[in-house]
């Protein structure tokens, strides 16, 4: 299970949390539940559920920025296992707020699409990499290439995306290393544009797959 603070998805001021339940069925299970939270509270509780793709559960969640400038935050979804779109190519949802108007992924406001193999979207994150004040989606493909990359989409995003349309690609030279099986934006340098943290869990650092985490600088070029 993931669990991921979402923002504010309702725009009531209070922050939201949503989570992926892997091991539901064979599709997974996502569910959303609406701040203020107290108590104990079952999944069925949850104010909005989603059910994955029938070949590969919704593994990663992130959101609590804003995409598409509504001031809503919005929320982004990664089945790293999908076949959707070929054998292991992994699918990513993104989904706008009010999410709750969104009842099926399959009609999540855009879809991003991996490669055959590439296991696109084993991490995903939102944040502004190119600093016009839009949040923009990255996505981790840890089989893509030699040794995984991360895909960067300047938002607001539409439709169905496929990997090879993304406006930025991080990769490794080294193989195997497994970069993009999780990612964070955030502003590192304080210079106002988010930068990209990308872990590495199978980098030859220290010993062998002792893993790293590699830390891109946001802003032009990116
Ligand atoms: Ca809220
Ligand atoms: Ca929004
Ligand atoms: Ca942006
Ligand atoms: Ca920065």
């Amino acid at each position: 299970m993931v669990v991921s603070a979402a923002g504010d998805l309702d725009g009531d001021g209070f922050e939201d949390i949503v989570l992926s339940e892997p091991g539901s069925g064979t599709a997974g299970r996502v569910h959303l539940f609406f701040g203020p939270l107290s108590g104990a509270l079952p999944l069925t509780a949850a104010d909005a559920s989603w059910t994955g793709s029938a070949s590969g559960a919704v593994l990663a969640v992130a959101g609590a920025r804003d995409t598409d400038g509504d001031g809503l935050h919005d929320l982004v979804l990664g089945a790293e296992a999908s076949t959707l779109c070929g054998t292991g190519c992994g699918t990513t949802w993104l989904l706008l707020g009010p999410t709750t108007a969104v009842t099926s992924l399959s009609n999540a406001d855009a879809i991003l699409l991996g490669s055959t193999g590439s296991a696109f979207g084993s991490g995903v994150a939102l944040g502004d990499v190119d600093g016009d004040g839009v949040a923009d989606v990255a996505v981790g493909a840890q089989s893509s290439g030699v040794g995984g990359a991360i895909h960067l989409f300047v938002g607001p995003l539409s439709g169905t995306i496929n990997s090879t349309a993304a406006d930025g690609r991080i990769f490794t030279p080294f193989a195997l290393d497994d970069l993009g099986a999780s990612l964070s934006l955030g502003d590192v340098d304080g210079d106002g544009t988010d930068d990209v943290v990308g872990g590495a869990p199978r980098f030859n650092g220290g010993a062998i797959n002792s893993g790293g985490a590699f830390l891109l600088m946001g802003g032009e070029g990116l």
